[in-house]
């Protein structure tokens, strides 16, 4: 028989250091122990498991690549770990690592001042502060500079107003960097909770990352002082530069919840027996377990590289779009198919599947949608802006 693991059909494992694999197992520890027994629960109740985040900041998992204000300094592959092995749980404690890492504190650490830096960072890594990053608008948030929420000077402070939407950790955060146009040209701020005029709503009835908080964001003369603008934020360019970290660990993520797919259709086919025999020894079955493996397969290999790539200095964004692209994709087409080689039990909670499809449909529109990144990486070949 043969020894190769099914869910690592080319032995990734062994291309990671002995730092990067105790990353990786004591991420998935705490997924099998904490995060699998209640997230069920939790997607059907629409429930983020605030609970959790203690434990998420114990692991030193928010802003793990930051080396100062009690960070892990990590490196990008381990980040990438992170981030599957979360998403292999649910794709919102992902979420919650991604826009608390990626868009929150390393949009600090890029563009923050020393000041905001020694505010925020320690209490983003200690989990004892939530942030959100509010870009969005209602009207389209694949054109972002086309924005139209502002900021106005009013003596030394400025007055902010406008409306952010689908805010991930939004109702939660007690912090926002929300970005708004000064003079035709985005700029970012840090606004507090409690800041008089700012309102979150939760948005009810999701379908997907039921157990992430989204919400509708408002400001209404929201009246900020200057030293909460970020002071390195400037124009679109540096929205965008922190989207690239957080579509690199989705790029990941997303494989997390494919693995939990594929390892629930592997041990359905093996026991279910259907005209005599198991599921697992009937050809077309077995060609479709095959063909998620081999996205699997492609998608781990391809987030190894982009990683090792990061690490030793840089990714170009084209790199990173199309691996968010080709990875969402896999994982999207491996839940479905998964979901419906589980037949009728694969419709409940009772399996992970379906969870992760629905999440996926999500993970698959934010931080670039799929035509998004596909026209990224054709302007990348052509040099033609073709959006
Ligand atoms: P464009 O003219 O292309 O660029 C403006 C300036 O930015 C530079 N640039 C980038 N820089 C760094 N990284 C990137 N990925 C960059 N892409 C572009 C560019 O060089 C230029 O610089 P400069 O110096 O010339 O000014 O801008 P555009 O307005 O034409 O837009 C391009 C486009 C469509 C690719 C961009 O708008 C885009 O990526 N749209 C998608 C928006 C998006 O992804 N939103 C995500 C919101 S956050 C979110 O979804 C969080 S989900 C959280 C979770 O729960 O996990
Ligand atoms: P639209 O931009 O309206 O796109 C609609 C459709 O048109 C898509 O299929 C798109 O691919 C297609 N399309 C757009 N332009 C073109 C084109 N030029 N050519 C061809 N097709 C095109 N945003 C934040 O700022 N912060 C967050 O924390 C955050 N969290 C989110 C959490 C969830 C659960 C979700 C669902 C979204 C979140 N978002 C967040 C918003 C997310 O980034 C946007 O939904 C995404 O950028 C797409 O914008 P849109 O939904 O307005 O779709």
């Amino acid at each position: 028989m043969s020894t190769l693991d099914p869910l690592d059909l080319y032995d990734r494992r062994s291309l990671l250091s002995d730092d990067e694999r105790l990353v990786q197992d004591s991420v998935a520890r705490f997924v099998d122990e904490e995060v699998l027994p209640i997230i069920g629960d939790c997607f059907a109740s629409e429930r983020f498991p605030a609970e959790l985040v203690p434990r998420l900041a114990d692991l030193g998992l928010f802003g793990a690549t930051l080396s100062t204000h009690g960070c892990a300094g990590l490196n990008y592959v381990s980040y990438g770990l992170i981030c599957e092995e979360l998403e292999r749980g649910d794709s919102s404690l992902r979420s919650c690592v991604s826009v608390q890492s990626s868009l929150v504190m390393h949009c600090l650490e890029r563009f923050g001042s020393d000041e905001q830096k020694d505010r925020w960072l320690p209490d983003l890594a200690r989990g004892t502060a939530l942030g959100c990053f509010a870009l969005t608008e209602a009207h389209g948030g694949s054109d972002p500079a086309r924005m139209t929420t502002r900021a106005e000077r009013r003596g030394g402070d400025w007055l902010l107003n406008g409306e952010k939407h689908w805010i991930t950790n939004g109702a939660l955060a007690d912090v926002a960097i929300v970005w708004g146009m000064v003079d035709g040209r985005a700029a970012a701020f840090l606004v507090e909770r409690g800041a008089a005029g700012l309102e979150s709503r939760t948005i009810r009835n999701k379908l997907s990352l039921r157990a992430s908080n989204t919400a509708v964001v408002s400001l209404t003369d929201v009246r900020v002082p200057e030293r909460n603008r970020l002071p390195g934020a400037e124009g679109l360019k540096s929205a965008l530069t922190c989207l690239n970290q957080a579509r690199f660990g989705i790029a990941w993520g997303a494989l997390g919840a494919a693995r939990a797919c594929l390892e629930a259709a592997l041990a359905h086919t093996s026991d279910r027996v259907m005209f005599g025999r198991p599921l697992s020894r009937t050809q077309l079955i077995q060609s479709r377990l095959a063909d998620a493996a081999r996205r699997l397969t492609t998608g781990q290999l391809l987030a190894l590289r982009l990683g090792r790539l990061k690490d030793a200095g840089g990714v170009a964004p084209a790199q990173v779009s199309l691996a968010k692209w080709n990875n969402v994709s896999a994982a999207l087409d491996i839940a479905r198919d998964c979901r419906d080689i589980l037949g009728a039990s694969g419709i409940t909670l009772d399996h992970a599947p379906a969870r992760h499809m629905l999440n996926l449909e999500s993970v698959s529109t934010y931080e670039g949608t799929e035509a998004i990144h596909r026209l990224i990486v054709g302007r990348e070949l052509t040099g033609e802006d073709a959006f």
